[in-house]
């Protein structure tokens, strides 16, 4: 046997550092076409995405399942919980101006320099992000959005501006709205999934604008809440101080930032509280029944934060289900974007909120998976511009798995390679992947790892037989022998693991036959039916095997 199953993270981490920039200059809206840097005709190793070609290279690492939800469009579903939300939110913020259609590919500088990430961040790691290729990615925040837009406003752009919704609300771009699909390779958890859609808030403000604000003392007067109030469903806390830790940039006086943070935290609890009031009183009208389990009093906080595109930076939290759940990071923007933007005499605020966190809490959905269910009892629940609580269908019984194998000794293991692959192989049958055992053998000095796999369906129940078909250990490990083999394109080790005595069972030999012809030949040459014929045989997944190919080659 093959000792071992191999991941590529640390060969992979290394590709960050020789990231270079190009920015592109257009904004395109989603389903737009763009060429190729390549032009010419499509070849036959591009990745298209949403109608696009793009070069593949050493960094595509966007699997078949991920790039098919760039065309689900679920904030465009009139009777879906986010677009619902997202209609909300527009409202909530009349004077900005709204945009919803923006593509999701963007440029490493649109998602990371533009916002002054470092290049050694972690955040643009092949292991955090998925790439298109070396310039190209799906945007892993609404951020991504910002300076763009801003220069967009500044240049009186009008391609750009037009496409926001409510053109006339801010037709300069000084306070606007994004609401996106965003992109992160992520563990997988009831509040966590690869896709997820975010609310990006920017209001920016003349410094004589604010000059007048702080002289009439009229802080944000027209934002003033009544969140503190007996009664509210709200329960407010928030102990943040500026200071060293969290401090004022030095373009701006304290009472500037104290301004902009005190009018950015009302109109974000301003909200927040009027999300949940409409939650609880949705709770109210479901009925008594529903009632027993439901939530009626959501304490909020504020904590410090970091993101290095703003300073003093805070994130706000909800505690849902006796858990403090992350929805929103913001702070005062960073002076050098709205410099970058040519708004040398503004100053302003951002937030970027998580939209399924906050339609969890409207709309009582426990689990985020639900969001992209098509099952006819979860989107028949809602009704465009409604708030109804979430009534369960029968959770279907679970099925849980382990899997273990032996970390590589070349390169380091990363939690993420493998999440992916899960979600490759079993999509939204996978509720939950957690860690739970890690061993170090005492001579050797090999480590291995146990994680525990959930596999519970939305829809239906589950198996064990079809789990196992799926799962299987052997499966997987000999999945992750492939990425690693194709990676190195060690012939040498798949003809040593082909002709090993001891890998006796002729399934195993059956996929590193295949291996071994995919090694040589590469998918592409390959006799496909063949390989398809082989690898029905052995209950292997062709879509897995492709994505394993093409991210290798
Ligand atoms: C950001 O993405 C920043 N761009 C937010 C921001 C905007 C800060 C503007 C300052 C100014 P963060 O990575 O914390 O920050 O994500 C923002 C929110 O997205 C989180 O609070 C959470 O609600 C949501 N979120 C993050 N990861 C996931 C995930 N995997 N699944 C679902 N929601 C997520
Ligand atoms: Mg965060």
């Amino acid at each position: 046997m093959l000792s071992g199953v191999r991941t590529l993270g640390s060969a992979r981490a290394q590709w960050v550092l020789r990231s270079s920039v190009t920015q592109y200059k257009v904004l395109l809206p989603r389903g737009a076409r763009m060429q190729s840097s390549m032009s010419g005709a499509q070849r036959s190793d591009d990745i298209r995405v949403l109608g696009s070609s793009y070069n593949r290279d050493k960094w595509t690492n966007a699997t078949p399942a991920i790039l098919e939800k760039t065309g689900r469009d679920l904030l465009h579903h009139p009777s879906h919980p986010l677009a619902i939300l997202k209609e909300l939110i527009f409202k909530e913020f009349p004077t900005f101006a709204h945009y919803d259609n923006i593509s999701p590919v963007v440029s490493t500088y649109q998602n990371f320099d533009s916002l002054g990430f470092s290049k050694d961040h972690p955040g643009r790691s092949v292991t955090d992000t998925y790439y298109i290729n070396q310039n190209t990615l799906l945007r892993t925040h609404t951020s991504a959005h910002q300076l763009q837009l801003l220069a967009a406003g500044k240049k009186g752009d009008s391609e750009l501006l037009a496409l926001a919704r409510n053109s006339s609300a801010s037709p300069r771009n000084e306070r606007f709205l994004v609401a996106a699909d965003v992109y992160r390779r992520d563990e997988i958890d009831a509040s966590h999934y690869p896709v997820f859609h975010q609310m990006e808030g920017v209001c920016t403000f003349s410094r004589a604008e604010i000059r007048k604000h702080i002289r009439d003392r009229d802080i944000a007067a027209s934002t003033k809440s009544s969140t503190s109030e007996n009664g509210s469903v709200a329960k407010l806390l928030d102990t943040t101080v500026i200071g060293d830790a969290n401090p004022v940039q030095p373009e701006h006086l304290e009472e500037e930032a104290a301004f902009l943070a005190d009018h950015m935290k009302q109109m974000m609890n301003n909200m927040v509280v009027q999300i949940l009031t409409k939650a609880v009183a949705a709770q109210k009208s479901a009925g008594d029944a529903d009632m027993a389990g439901s939530q009626t009093e959501f304490p909020v906080r504020w904590i410090d934060a970091f993101f290095p595109f703003t300073s003093p930076s805070w994130e706000m939290e909800v505690l849902f289900q006796g858990e403090w759940l992350e929805i929103c990071g913001c702070g005062v923007m960073k002076q050098n974007i709205l410099e970058d933007a040519g708004m040398t005499d503004r100053i302003g605020w951002a937030f970027g909120f998580g939209l399924e966190r906050l339609a969890m809490l409207l709309f009582g959905i426990p689990d985020i998976r639900l969001f992209w269910s098509s099952d006819p009892r979860f989107t028949g629940q809602f009704a465009p511009g409604q708030i109804t609580t979430f009534k369960p269908f029968s959770r279907h019984p679970a099925c849980t798995k382990d899997v273990s194998f032996w970390l590589p000794e070349s390169s380091e293991f990363h939690e993420n390679d493998l999440m992916d692959m899960v979600r490759e192989i079993a999509g939204d049958l996978v509720e939950g992947v957690k860690l739970i055992d890690s061993f170090t053998h005492p001579k050797t000095g090999k480590a291995s790892r146990c994680y525990r796999i959930n596999y519970c369906s939305m829809d239906r129940n589950v198996t064990n037989e079809e789990i196992n078909a799926i799962q299987e250990q052997r499966q997987l490990n000999v999945l992750f022998q492939m990425k690693e083999l194709i990676r190195r394109q060690n012939k040498m080790s798949i003809i040593e693991a082909i002709n090993d005595p001891e890998n006796s069972d002729a399934q195993d030999k059956m996929r590193l036959y295949i291996l071994y012809m995919l090694v040589n030949k590469g998918l592409k040459q390959a006799n496909r039916d063949e390989c398809k014929a082989a690898l029905r045989v052995v209950g292997c997944n062709l879509t897995a095997l492709e994505h394993i190919n093409q991210i290798d080659s």
